[in-house]
């Protein structure tokens, strides 16, 4: 006797296009915008300025028959520190991971070395490819003509999407480009799960988003932020963070005249930080100088900067 189909399908894992979507590009061509845009939340630090990105971040997608996992990654570029390097090991095992690949154009930049590296590993690693060109809002059709020939020399028969990756609606057919080309599976996480890194991680993430913002030329990129404890108390949370710098010299900078530029940091992160955990934050910084910790692979596997 065969026994009858369960009448409660609710424990069962779902089942539908489903895999994981490596998002590559150089520095600064939208994709950690795409990923929050997709999610509808800031879960990626986003900036106008290259780098921002250091590690990969999940962020999963699901609809009623797919569900996207997508993988961004640190921008591609070749740098000569060990962070740089640590940040190439991320691409590629970002690569090694994905299903299918999204390369993403900038095309209000003229296309380079970058780019040329984007569309190599893009081709290399052998996984199915789709092109989207983001920022139409703001590029002319030269632009992108420009940016679609560079990339064809490389890529000819990749499908092309041209997208804005600060709107819904217009990230949409990239989704459905998408989602046709997954295979079929069960999903892997659950409908409400848009991500595997940790809170405190994203917090980190957050505020470091904000150092981006407020801290000029080098001071930014030479910042670590490490998260020391999360404490709950009545309906407050308490966070206190480490900014490690490479050099004492930027203490003053961080700190600035009569503490204005921490007191600025802090406000604004502790605003991001509420709109993410959902409670008000109090955020306590500490400056401390972990001397070229950019060039020491112990203390970036200690930040969880490599592997
Ligand atoms: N005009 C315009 N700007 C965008 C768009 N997508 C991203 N940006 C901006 O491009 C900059 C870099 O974005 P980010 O997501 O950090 O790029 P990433 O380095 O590739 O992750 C930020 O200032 C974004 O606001 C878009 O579709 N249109
Ligand atoms: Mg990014």
């Amino acid at each position: 006797m065969t026994s009858a189909p369960s009448s409660n399908n609710r424990e069962q894992r779902r089942f539908g296009r489903t895999g994981y979507v490596a998002l590559l590009g150089r520095p600064n061509t939208g994709k950690s915008t795409l990923l929050n845009t997709v999610l509808g939340q800031r879960l990626a630090a986003v900036s106008s300025k290259p780098q921002t990105t250091r590690k990969r971040l999940l962020g999963i997608h699901t609809e009623d028959d797919a569900q996207i996992i997508f993988l961004d990654a640190p921008g591609v570029h070749v740098g000569k520190l060990e962070l740089h390097k640590a940040m190439e090991k991320a691409i590629a095992r970002v690569l090694e991971d994905a299903d299918i690949v999204v390369a993403m154009l900038d095309p209000t930049r003229e296309p380079g070395s970058e780019d040329e590296l984007t569309a190599e590993l893009a081709v290399s690693c052998g996984k199915p490819v789709i092109l989207a060109i983001n920022k139409i809002d703001t590029a002319s059709a030269e632009d992108i003509a420009r940016s679609l020939a560079f990339y064809r020399q490389h890529l000819p028969d990749a499908p092309v999407l041209e997208i804005v990756a600060l709107e819904r609606a217009r990230v949409e057919p990239l989704l459905q480009q998408v989602k046709t080309m997954l295979p079929e599976g069960p999903f892997l996480y659950g409908d409400d799960d848009i991500t595997n890194t940790s809170e405190r991680d994203i917090a980190a993430e957050l505020i470091r988003e904000v150092l981006l913002e407020e801290l000029r030329q080098e001071v930014p990129h030479s910042v670590v932020v490490a998260i020391d404890s999360w404490k709950e108390k009545g309906n407050r949370l308490r966070i206190d963070a480490t900014l490690y710098i490479e050099r004492e010299n930027h203490k003053a900078i961080i700190i600035g005249r009569r503490g204005q530029m921490i007191a600025r940091i802090r406000e604004s992160a502790e605003r991001r930080l509420q709109a993410f955990t959902g409670m008000p934050v109090t955020l306590c910084m500490f400056v401390k100088v972990a001397p070229d910790w950019r060039q020491k692979k112990r203390l970036l596997q200690e930040f969880k900067l490599l592997e």
